[in-house]
């Protein structure tokens, strides 16, 4: 399908043991026969490998030796582009892999733009577009349930769905035209009811997919959850037994915090920000001022509030103040400082779920973090789940996809002319099509690979 051979350097930048550098196109093999002089025993030029070997030698350039290598030499149809691919595992220093690679540029090859290499596998059909985005799903995955979401859509388990939603679609699309074209012959068309019902189904099927949509959200980006409290209650301390390290400073002088620091933690699967904020307080100088500043900020942007109070000291006035300010708010109420003589009496008409914790030793830290998981999502992470994940690129095609068919249900009882039902029929389908890539235009499939990070 292309005429130019791809190559890029598919390992992060970055001194390691390893780098690879991939090539795909008509023409790999060939660009590596000039760059490639087997060593091994047993290792062959690139051209008379079989497929799927292993070859040991050197990357020649202007007739010296640049570095030992080892090539995989993969032959089309059976790889990830579907062309002929070759992928050099040199030593993995920066210079090493971009002299590397200079050397195949020099040889033939063209460098490969973010992504081209999936882009060539999705339109040499070996994926599809969801199956695309799920490469880069997979490669940005935080947590264990997010990667196998990400696997479940790279295998098609959500494509088998959609597909089976616009094939649906386009039949009752075939039979309105069949009715359209050949009116009055004896032609089997939908009847009105039976077509309203099938519509039925397929918009209570796109309901279901929508509501997944939140969890993909959750699972792909995470949470945030700030941390807020009066000066000294133990957020800091509570931040770092949470991420299992010392990321931020604690001291037991009131406003140590000043900035907000944020770091991902893992929470029975889910990515969680949490925030260490400022204290909440009558600040005592500009800097603190900008802290508590900041501190409002985090709270209105945050999906949860983890709200400290010192279990060793009575409820204050500004206590009651804040509890009332987050009342709007998910959240949890934390006493911190449970090892302490307890002195702590919260009011009792609280609807938020209670924790006590002590961050110095980590105790109560598990029922935390049920609490929070069971805030955020209630009810079990099933494998069924997994399989559809949503993006908010397939959640926007499906909203729309959804108004049409919305629309073509309320034409048809409405008895207007079955153009209209069969023009939203097709709004509708071609929707749902985009999300595999059935139906996307150029700039959509752009817009998607650039996001992929080079080499890929
Ligand atoms: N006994 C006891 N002390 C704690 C506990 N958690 C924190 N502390 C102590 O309380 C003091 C304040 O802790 P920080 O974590 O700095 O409190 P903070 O809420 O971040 O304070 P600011 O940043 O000033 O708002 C420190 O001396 C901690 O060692 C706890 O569970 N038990
Ligand atoms: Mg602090």
């Amino acid at each position: 399908m292309f005429d130019d051979t791809i190559a890029a350097i598919s390992t992060p930048l970055g001194e390691g043991g390893l780098a690879v550098i991939r090539l795909s196109g008509h023409h790999a093999l060939a660009v590596a026969d000039r760059c490639f002089q087997p060593a091994g025993k047993r290792s062959l030029k690139p051209s008379t490998a079989s497929s799927h070997t292993i070859h040991y030698g050197r990357i020649m350039r202007a007739g010296q030796p640049l570095d030992e290598v080892l090539v995989a030499i993969l032959r089309a149809p059976r790889t990830f582009t579907r062309e002929d691919m070759v992928e050099i595992s040199c030593h993995g220093g920066l210079l090493v892999a971009k002299l590397v690679l200079d050397t195949v540029l020099e040889n033939g090859a063209r460098l490969a733009e973010p992504g081209e290499f999936t882009q060539r596998a999705f339109l040499n059909g070996r994926i599809d577009l969801a199956q695309a985005e799920a490469v880069a799903d997979l490669i940005h995955a935080r947590t264990e349930l997010a990667l196998a979401a990400a696997n479940e859509q790279l295998a098609g388990k959500l494509s088998q769905r959609i597909n089976l939603l616009r094939d649906d679609l386009m039949d009752m699309l075939a039979h309105l035209e069949v009715q359209l074209d050949f009116p009055g012959e004896d032609i089997e068309a939908d009847t009105p009811t039976h077509l309203a019902d099938r519509l039925k189904h397929c918009l209570a099927f796109i309901d279901e997919l929508l509501r997944t949509a939140k969890e993909g959200q959750v699972l792909r980006q995470g949470i945030r959850a700030a941390i807020v409290g009066r000066p000294n209650v133990g957020k800091s301390s509570l931040l770092n037994q949470l991420l299992g390290h010392d990321r931020a400073i604690v001291s037991h002088i009131p406003g140590t915090t000043r900035d907000t620091i944020e770091e991902t933690a893992n929470i029975r699967g889910l990515p969680v920000v949490f925030i260490d904020t400022a204290g909440l307080r009558e600040a005592q100088d500009m800097i603190e001022q900008e802290g508590v500043r900041r501190s409002h900020d985090t709270m209105a942007k945050a999906d949860l509030i983890l709200h400290l109070f010192d279990a060793a000291e009575p409820f204050t006035p500004e206590d009651e103040h804040y509890l009332a300010r987050f009342a709007h708010k998910q959240r949890i109420l934390v006493r911190n400082k449970i090892d302490l003589p307890a002195r702590l009496l919260l009011p009792e008409n609280l609807t938020a779920p209670v924790v006590g914790v002590c961050s110095l030793s980590g105790q109560g830290l598990e029922a935390l973090k049920d609490a929070i998981k069971e805030l955020v999502w209630a009810g079990e992470i099933n494998a069924e789940m997994l399989q559809v994940m949503i993006n908010s690129r397939h959640q926007d095609a499906l909203r729309r996809g959804h108004e049409a068919l919305q629309r073509a249900y309320d034409a048809l009882r409405a008895d207007l002319p079955p153009e209209i039902v069969a023009m939203e029929l097709r709004i509708g389908a071609n929707a749902v099509g985009e999300i595999v890539g059935k139906t996307a235009t150029e700039d959509l499939l752009d817009s998607i690979f650039r996001q992929f990070c080079l080499g890929k």
